[in-house]
């Protein structure tokens, strides 16, 4: 796979496609990042960037995780010390999972942004800014709570990341794609450079298929589910045999959660996926290429209790080293 592959593979948006193909000529070096606010335990939605960040890995760039502690804390996710404990449980499980050690950085958000210049920028940002701006940027991250004037400093602070971080990528989750574009807009107005964006998408709910997997609503799959927890929800899972469901019965669309999450976590990191039946049933299934398995479905060649068996399997050997990890860590 060429580097323009690796870096888009799987990407929801690209901005602009012109710029990633310009780092894509080169991008051995070259510096690319996910921040996270701290929690103590990854699910999906934190591997589905980290397959990204594979990806770039696998293409020769360098890798920053930012452990956005004063993000968290903005957003009111606990006390400073406890998001900086779970931080450090967020780092052993992205090295179990996989991240190569030597181009991965992990960097505090505390350890720069609390810095002179750094705040001195972060206010020159608020002048730049309106309180609407600001707003808009924040409302999928945010939640539904009442704004407060943390919610507004939040992007700006996420903006400013990208240039005190010495960055050539910002990579996120489609929920962050408006922050990013404040970036882009604003970064211009300190005389900063603005830099290309990865986002990844946002897999849909495991039980109806309808809206977002999210780790605070309906159920997700993390590194701290055995086996059999995990077998179980996907066992549970909304699985049509299709690729495009149709709406539900009050007009919201769906999509094929099983499917999405073939195609976005297990084909990246498996070179082949086998399904295993017996005999009786035709025998087991190979495939190298996520299309081929969509189609198997879609035919009914591959049932979907086959389909939901083998993705539990898959998910199981993914999540298995950072649960292992977890583990140690609370004994
Ligand atoms: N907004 C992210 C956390 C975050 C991401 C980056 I990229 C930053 O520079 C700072 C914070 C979230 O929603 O988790």
């Amino acid at each position: 796979m060429d580097a323009y592959e690796l870096l888009t593979r799987n990407a929801e948006e690209v901005v602009t496609d012109e710029e990633i193909r310009d780092l894509a000529e080169d991008p051995a070096g070259k510096r690319a990042y996910v921040g996270y606010e701290p929690s103590g335990v990854l699910h999906l939605g934190h591997l589905l960037t980290a397959n990204k960040l594979i990806d770039l890995q696998e293409a020769g760039m360098e890798v920053v995780i930012l452990l956005a502690d004063v993000h968290a804390y903005l957003n009111e996710k606990g006390s400073f010390e406890d998001i900086r404990e779970t931080a450090e449980q967020m780092k052993a499980q992205f090295l179990a999972y996989g991240l190569d050690e030597e181009l991965t950085e992990f960097v505090y958000g505390s350890e720069f942004q609390l810095e002179d210049d750094y705040t001195l920028d972060l206010h020159h940002l608020e002048r730049e800014t309106t309180m609407n701006r600001a707003q808009r940027a924040m409302a999928e991250i945010q939640g539904d709570e009442t704004a407060k004037v943390s919610h507004l400093v939040y992007p700006l602070m996420q903006t400013l990341d990208i240039e005190y971080l010495d960055l050539d990528l910002a990579v996120g989750g489609l929920d962050q794609r408006k922050v990013h574009m404040l970036a882009r807009e604003k970064l211009p107005d300190l005389d900063y450079e603005v830099r290309p964006a990865i986002h990844t998408p946002i897999v849909a709910n495991l039980t109806d298929g309808e809206g977002k997997m999210s780790s605070s609503e309906g159920i997700t799959i993390s590194m701290e589910d055995s086996t059999d927890e995990l077998e179980d929800k996907v066992n549970s899972a909304y699985c049509p045999p299709t690729r495009d469901p149709e709406p539900s019965e009050d007009g919201t669309e769906r999509e094929n959660p099983v499917l999405e999450l073939f195609e976005y976590h297990v084909f990246p990191r498996f070179d082949e996926i086998v399904v295993e039946r017996p005999e009786k049933y035709g025998g087991d299934l190979t495939y190298d290429d996520y299309e081929d398995l969509a189609a198997d479905l879609e035919s009914g060649e591959l049932h979907p209790a086959d389909a939901k068996g083998t993705l539990a399997t898959y998910l199981d050997e993914l999540i298995a080293p950072g649960r292992e990890k977890l583990h140690e860590l609370r004994d």
